[in-house]
């Protein structure tokens, strides 16, 4: 059950956001506006919302997922692996003061970003990718074992973070794509995969007993109703545009 999300507010800065993806700049007045949907659309899955204030030294400063990992006992605030998001983590770090009183910090030359890391019970799945390094995903590890959690390893090849091609949406199954269909590691759980062609819709946020999912990928939401699943769809075409899914605007605990 989640009780919380974090949001942060798109600066016009924005537009300015790292990618990878060749889609264009965002719009800054569309983006807001989409950020607003995503907002409504979270809080109508029984959420209360903190928003923070956008900052425009941090174009990606929206995507507030990669700056901490947190879960029902801790709070793990990362270190980015792009420079320029480096100091997003400290907003993040006080505004999650009114909510945690454990804290604990990845530290050079660790890096790690919270879109890396999938939870599943207690086991949490780590992605090294150009963003989370093995050192980072070490520490990581070490400070779960502390909290009597556990982690493993996951090497991406071709994905931006490990859950760009995985998301965890209960009943033990996931919502899976490109190279991570076959991979060992998730052999024992149910899968539904997403094609190719809409990649961008393996990530998703199942939130109380809803599912969150990207508006314009008719083949991922047919099977998602196919399946017995709620969806609720939101258009987050301008996040898109600098590699951002639905799950990195937000924490949610
Ligand atoms: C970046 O390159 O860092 C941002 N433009 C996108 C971050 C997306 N984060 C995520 O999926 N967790």
């Amino acid at each position: 059950m989640f009780n919380h999300i974090i949001v942060r507010k798109p600066g016009c800065s924005v537009v300015d956001g790292l990618t990878t993806a060749k889609l264009g700049r965002p719009i800054y007045a569309k983006a807001m506006a989409q950020h607003a949907e995503y907002v409504k659309a979270m809080e109508s899955c029984g959420v209360l919302v903190k928003a923070l204030d956008a900052d425009e030294a941090y174009p990606d400063s929206c995507f507030v997922e990669d700056t901490a990992v947190v879960c029902e006992k801790l709070a793990v605030i990362t270190n980015p692996g792009a420079p320029s998001r480096k100091g997003e983590t400290r907003a993040v770090r006080r505004a999650l003061d009114e909510f945690y009183t454990d804290f604990e910090f990845i530290r050079e030359p660790g890096t790690l970003e919270g879109g890396d890391v999938m939870q599943v019970g207690n086991h949490f799945y780590i992605g090294i990718s150009t963003r989370t390094n093995e050192a980072g995903a070490r520490q990581f590890i070490d400070i779960l074992k502390n909290y009597g959690f556990s982690g493993s390893i996951i090497h991406l090849k071709k994905l931006f973070h490990l859950k760009t091609g995985v998301s965890f949406i209960g009943d033990h199954t996931l919502l899976v794509a490109g190279e991570l269909i076959d991979h060992p590691d998730f052999a024992e759980f149910g899968k539904i995969i997403i094609d190719e062609d809409e990649m961008y819709a393996a990530n998703v946020i199942e939130m109380n007993g809803h599912l969150v999912i990207p508006a314009g990928f008719p083949k991922a939401e047919a099977k998602l109703l196919a399946a017995g699943y709620a969806t609720k769809a939101v258009d987050l075409s301008e996040f898109q545009k600098i590699d951002g899914g639905l799950t990195c605007l937000s924490l949610r605990f």
